[in-house]
């Protein structure tokens, strides 16, 4: 078997495959252009669009040519694949938005302009926007059986829930995308998740229909499950996005520190472009000492250092030292500190300066005065860190991190943020 391929396997990414073995051969013989594409759906991909990426990133560095498509316009029609219910047309100017973002999320994995062998990034629209109906019937419609198509898992499970005509014939457009790869991009392999197997064939079966070509391959990736039973990818704020403006760096990071043990070692395989022998030793070392957590930190190190770059990824690091690791809270920045008590209820004040038991009380850290000395001489409240026993306290300029933050704890756990502007 060709070794990338094997390495693949090996990383547990290979899911459902044409024929393996004549995919094996065609790399073989020398580089291949492949493509996955990306629908414009949302304003933002998600840690579900991951593994798709990395994957075209690890053809790139194998030395294959990666396309990546952006569904400018099949994201107007909407994939019924995996989804149990319709889904809502969204306006066209909203998706061209969409594409722009997608496009930049995408470059920060995939090299469009790496000098030797550089990405190619396609958007449908260019082709599918255009499409005469009766061309496009006459043409693509004619190789499609509707035998074939209420087959297909994306069609057969809707049938009694509902599905539109416009969504039924999602298939055909995605099949006709990887035909005009195909003649113009010489595309020979599509991947995708397992959800899109459906898809990826019927384009297969297309190429065959109408060019009679048969040097065309696909895969899929497996969805990713936790041992925990829970849904990969969702934290209780909801999707893991890409986008740093929705899902903060730092929440990125901890989103990977806190895989489960279990999880870590098969994370670290099928994420990072770590090799397996590193992996094998980072194993040991996890085995060893799995208190130390060095599988999840190395994961977490290396996703957050992909997606955001280095330098988010020394905040990320930073302010959780601050924040668990025994670290300084008053080192951290303003934006350091936004990230890190994103979560923690917050409050406004443009007032000179306070004593601390009207703040615990005003801010609902402690529910009366009384209460709000007590905790104080009890040695429950700090500020910035810092333990404050003296009921006199007054807070003013000097208590401010960076000029503008405060930040309260009552008792271990309960934190929160004053922006004091
Ligand atoms: C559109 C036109 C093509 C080829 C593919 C497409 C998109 C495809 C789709 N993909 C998902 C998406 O866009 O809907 N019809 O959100 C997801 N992908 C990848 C992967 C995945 C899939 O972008 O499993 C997760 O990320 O295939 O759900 O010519």
């Amino acid at each position: 078997m060709n070794t990338f391929l094997k390495d693949l396997q090996d990383r547990g990414l290979i899911h459902q495959s044409t024929d393996l073995e004549e995919l094996s051969k065609t790399l073989d013989e020398g580089p291949i252009s492949l493509y996955c594409g990306f629908d414009a759906t949302a304003d933002s991909l998600h840690i579900g669009h991951l593994l798709p990426m990395l994957m075209l990133r690890r053809f790139q560095e194998a030395g294959h040519r990666p396309v990546a498509l952006v569904g400018g316009g099949t994201g107007l029609i909407g994939d019924p694949s995996g989804r149990s219910e319709e889904r809502t047309l969204n306006p066209a100017s909203t998706v061209q938005g969409w594409t722009d973002k997608l496009k930049q999320q995408i470059s920060k994995v995939v090299k469009f302009d790496d000098g030797a062998q550089p990405a190619k990034l396609v958007n449908n629209y260019d082709w599918l926007g255009g499409l005469e109906v009766i061309t496009f019937l006459r043409d693509v419609g004619k190789h499609f059986s509707i035998n074939y198509m209420l087959a297909k898992d994306s069609v057969s499970t809707r049938l009694e829930k509902g599905l539109s005509f416009t969504e039924f014939t999602y298939m055909m457009l995605q099949s006709y995308d990887y035909l005009n790869l195909y003649d113009q991009e010489k595309c020979r392999l599509q991947i995708g998740g397992s959800d899109q197997w459906g898809n990826i064939t019927a384009g297969i079966e297309l190429i065959r229909r109408s060019i009679g070509k048969t040097d065309v391959h696909g895969f899929t990736m497996p969805l990713i499950t936790k041992s925990d039973g829970t849904k990969f990818g969702k934290t209780a704020g909801g999707a893991v996005w890409l986008d740093g403006t929705k899902t903060s760096p730092y929440e990125f990071y901890q989103f990977w520190l806190n895989t489960d043990d279990r999880d870590a070692i098969k994370f670290l395989k099928c994420f990072t472009f770590l090799s397996l022998e590193t992996i094998a030793s980072i194993q040991e070392e996890f085995d060893n000492a799995p208190e130390e957590r060095k599988a999840q930190k190395v994961l977490a190190e290396e996703m957050t250092k992909l997606v955001h770059g280095e330098e988010a990824l020394q905040q990320a690091i930073h302010i959780s030292n601050a924040l668990f690791g025994g670290g300084d809270l008053k080192t951290l920045s303003s934006e350091e500190i936004r990230q890190g008590f994103k979560d923690v209820p917050s409050s406004q004040w443009a007032k000179e300066e306070m004593s601390l038991v009207d703040m615990l009380v005003e801010a609902g850290i402690s529910p009366s005065k009384r209460q709000a000395r007590e905790d104080i001489q009890n040695g429950a409240i700090y500020i910035n860190g810092e333990r404050r026993t003296e009921v006199q306290t007054v807070l003013g300029e000097a208590d401010k991190l960076d000029g503008t933050y405060v930040i309260v704890r009552r008792g271990k756990k309960k934190y929160h943020l004053i922006e004091w502007v």
